[in-house]
């Protein structure tokens, strides 16, 4: 039976990943923070009591700020495989919190590269780095595994070192040590501060009564949208190739953020149409003509990434892995969702 160690098991990725390697047999070990309140809503259908034997999820504490901690985990558990899918993970958050974004997103994997790197005359661990397109910034659309990284956010930035240290790494001590280039993927678990659950949370409570309206930052930002069950199938084959290596995985698709909040309305029956311009634009119900979308100018970051667009022709090619979930059924299975959480 394999071992899979996974930073960021209470995470969207994580929680499917989990899932993913459980049904592949796997024992998969998750790290999870210590929080004041609970925190492993996503993992609680996969849970399992600490005294069952033969248990396929088993929990420990961590963080990736803490160098021992890492160290005693990778040590104690010798997994085959370590994916790293813990971040501060929120682009807008990295402006506020660069320091902090620092330490868990470029220094946490380096801790972890280097725990690997400790323990190799006993066990040969591959390693997953969850990087990510924001590396990209505004470099020119398509982007693939040979566009320039020119991030454009504290975010990014981190992301960026931890890319170029997990190759250093693979290179300097032969470590199986991989990057997936996932560009941005929901879905029904996805974190309720970024833009699609944002809308598709909105939009459900709209509907149900409970909500009036929604606030936005940019609108005119385009990102190419995945479903994260196909991703982390993604970098689970990442993983099982014979050579160490980095890929894109994406959809080759881009629609704006203005779209979304329109396909997601169009899920409940509402066309929006839009009136003014810039802060003062809104978003109105074509046939009742309530306001349902303003402009929050705190919304807007420092610096954007305007146009996200992946090339995953290399994974296509060698992974064999196409995402199977389109943009159109994601938006619709993140709102129907929402729909059933909240009534
Ligand atoms: P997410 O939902 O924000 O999950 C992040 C996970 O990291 C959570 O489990 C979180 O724990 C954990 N974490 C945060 N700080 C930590 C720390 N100091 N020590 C240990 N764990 C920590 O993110 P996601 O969407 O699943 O993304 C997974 C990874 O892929 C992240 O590294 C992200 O940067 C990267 N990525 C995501 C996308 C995307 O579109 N989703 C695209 C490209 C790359 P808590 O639950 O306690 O907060
Ligand atoms: O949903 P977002 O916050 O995702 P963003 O910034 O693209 O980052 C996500 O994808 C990255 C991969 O490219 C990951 F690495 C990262 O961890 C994260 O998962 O914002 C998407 C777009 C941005 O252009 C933002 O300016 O939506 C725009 N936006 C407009 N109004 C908003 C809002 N974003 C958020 N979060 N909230 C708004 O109200």
């Amino acid at each position: 039976m394999k071992k899979a160690l996974i930073f960021g098991v209470t995470g969207q990725d994580g929680a499917y990943l989990a899932r993913f390697l459980i049904k592949r047999r796997y024992e998969v070990h998750g790290i999870k923070r210590r929080s004041s309140s609970y925190n492993t809503s996503r993992v609680d259908s996969i849970y399992e009591d600490p005294y069952k034997k033969n248990r396929r999820l088993i929990l420990h504490y961590g963080d990736l700020t803490d160098t021992s901690n890492i160290q005693n985990l990778i040590s104690d558990i010798l997994p085959d495989e370590i994916y790293n899918l813990g971040a501060q993970s929120h682009v807008k958050v990295s402006f506020e919190t660069p320091e902090y974004t620092a330490n868990c997103d470029a220094l946490g994997p380096l801790r972890i590269l280097e725990a690997i790197r400790n323990v190799r005359k006993k066990k040969n661990i591959k390693f997953y780095q969850a990087s990510t397109s924001e590396m990209f910034g505004n470099t020119p659309a398509p982007q693939s595994e040979k566009s320039i990284l020119s991030p454009e956010s504290p975010y990014g930035t981190a992301k960026v070192y931890a890319y170029h240290i997990t190759k250093n790494y693979r290179d300097a001590y032969k470590i199986f040590a991989c990057n997936g280039i996932l560009f941005n993927h929901e879905s029904p678990l996805r974190g309720e501060t970024f833009v699609s659950k944002k809308i598709t949370m909105a939009v459900a409570k709209i509907k149900l009564g409970k909500q009036k309206l929604m606030y936005l930052g940019n609108l005119d930002a385009k990102r190419d949208w995945g479903h994260a069950k196909d991703y982390v199938e993604g970098m689970y084959k990442i993983l099982q190739q014979k050579k160490p290596d980095d890929f894109v995985l994406a959809t080759g698709k881009s629609f704006t953020v203005r779209k979304f909040v329109e396909d997601a309305f169009k899920c409940i029956d509402v066309q929006i149409i839009w009136k003014g311009k810039s802060l003062n634009e809104i978003g109105i119900d074509k046939k009742t003509k309530e306001v349902l979308v303003k402009i929050d100018k705190r919304l807007f970051r420092p610096n954007e990434v305007n146009f996200l667009k992946g090339n995953y022709m290399k994974a296509k090619k060698i992974l064999k892995w196409t995402p199977k979930i389109n943009y159109t059924k994601l938006v619709k299975e993140m709102v129907a969702s929402d729909l059933e959480n909240l009534s």
